[in-house]
């Protein structure tokens, strides 16, 4: 029978593929021997290099002697905004100081963050967060502004009732895919309110673009998520999660720096929970620095699967991989301390230094703004 036949043929047909695979495998085993003196890495040919194609240069100072810079924004491919501590909007090209009126520097307050509106172009509208005296107090605001040309017009308080101190007064705005702005706030050194669902400090405020709640906020009023002790940065990757960098305690004991992937109406534990900590109801970082070490964690950038946010004490730019899920410290001590990362649509990161304050060891020239090639981080 022709299936009797096939699987006499079989029996002797697969014993014969195996030994012939086994002496294939051998074979080839013994031929990806190196030759003596050569390893097999330099066996390796090289992509051939492109002729005419652009030489990036790593990285580039385009601008020093900022003063205790903040952040920055693109206004569009050739301008920039930088917000500057004592109370000053720089146009970088257009070599400007617009005085931002209201200001107080005060310790780590002062002209803090920034943002545009997503429908700037039409509205021109320009959010400002600063520290500011009100009475006896000092509080933080968030202002909106009209940016026409380089004159400030309409002083529009979107929110205010926070609490200000010379420490702890996060500061960090941005417009998430939400339309919505989210505000970090500090707990201007009284932990207590960061587990006050009432008080905006120690917090992730979002509101919308003319301070008016959201009617899907968790509490009813402005507060997006709390627990927080000093957070300064903010990240969206390419799924709409939000993630943030806080710093963790100081003064003798310095350390555990947080990075958060951040959820509506969750309670990010200060002060009750730290570091790896864990209790019901609480979220524990992502990552953290861990007792020994401090980040000062401030801007935070996503590119590419990887979460990126500058370290004040850490001095680097740290590269936190969503997916491998480890972190890489880049230009440690190169620059100094750094404040804030952007990615501009050039595919560059702009970073600013914050050697000036008081704080760092400033360099000549400091402090400045760094462009980086993006593609030299893969
Ligand atoms: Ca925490």
């Amino acid at each position: 029978m022709a299936i009797y036949k096939n699987k006499k043929l079989l029996l002797l047909i697969v014993p014969a593929l195996i030994l012939g695979t086994l002496t294939v495998l051998i074979l080839r085993q013994n031929s990806k021997q190196p030759q003596a003196g050569i390893t097999t890495g330099q066996l390796k040919q090289k992509e051939p290099t492109q002729q005419n194609q652009e030489v990036r240069k790593p990285t580039e100072v385009i601008a020093k002697n900022l003063n205790i810079p903040w952040e920055l924004v693109f206004l569009d491919s050739s301008e920039i905004l930088i917000t500057e501590r004592p109370g000053t909007l720089l146009m970088l090209k257009e070599n400007k100081k617009i005085p931002v009126s209201g200001v107080k520097s005060v310790g780590e307050g002062g002209l803090l963050g920034m943002a545009l509106h997503p429908n700037f172009k039409n509205n021109h509208f320009i959010y400002l967060y600063l520290t500011s005296q009100t009475g006896n107090e000092t509080t933080n605001e968030v202002d909106r502004y009209i940016l026409e040309g380089s004159a400030l017009k309409n002083r529009n308080v979107i929110a205010t009732g926070i609490r200000g101190a010379a420490n702890h007064d996060g500061g960090r705005i941005a417009f998430g895919p939400d339309g919505f702005l989210y505000i970090t706030v500090g707990d201007a050194q009284n932990e207590n309110d960061s587990q006050d669902p009432n008080s905006p400090n120690g917090k992730i405020l979002r509101i919308k673009d003319d301070g008016t709640i959201p009617t899907d906020n968790p509490f009813g009023n402005a507060v997006y998520s709390y627990g927080h002790r000093n957070p300064q940065g903010l990240a969206w990757d390419d799924k709409g999660k939000l993630f943030a960098t806080e710093h963790g305690r100081s003064g003798a004991l310095s350390g555990l720096d947080e990075l958060n992937l951040i959820e509506k109406g969750k309670n990010y534990g200060w002060p009750t929970i730290q570091g790896e900590q864990t209790k019901e109801g609480m979220v524990t970082p992502i990552i953290n620095s861990g007792p020994t070490t401090t980040w000062a964690p401030s801007g935070a950038l996503y590119y590419k699967g990887s979460i990126f946010f500058t370290g004040l004490r850490g001095e680097s730019l740290y590269q936190y991989d969503t997916k491998t899920k480890t972190l890489k410290a880049h230009f440690t001590k190169e620059f100094g301390r750094l404040r804030s990362a952007a990615l501009g649509t050039d595919d560059y990161f702009y970073l600013l230094t914050n050697n000036t304050d008081g704080r760092g060891n400033p360099k000549p020239g400091d402090d400045k703004l760094i462009k980086i090639d993006a593609n030299t981080f893969f």
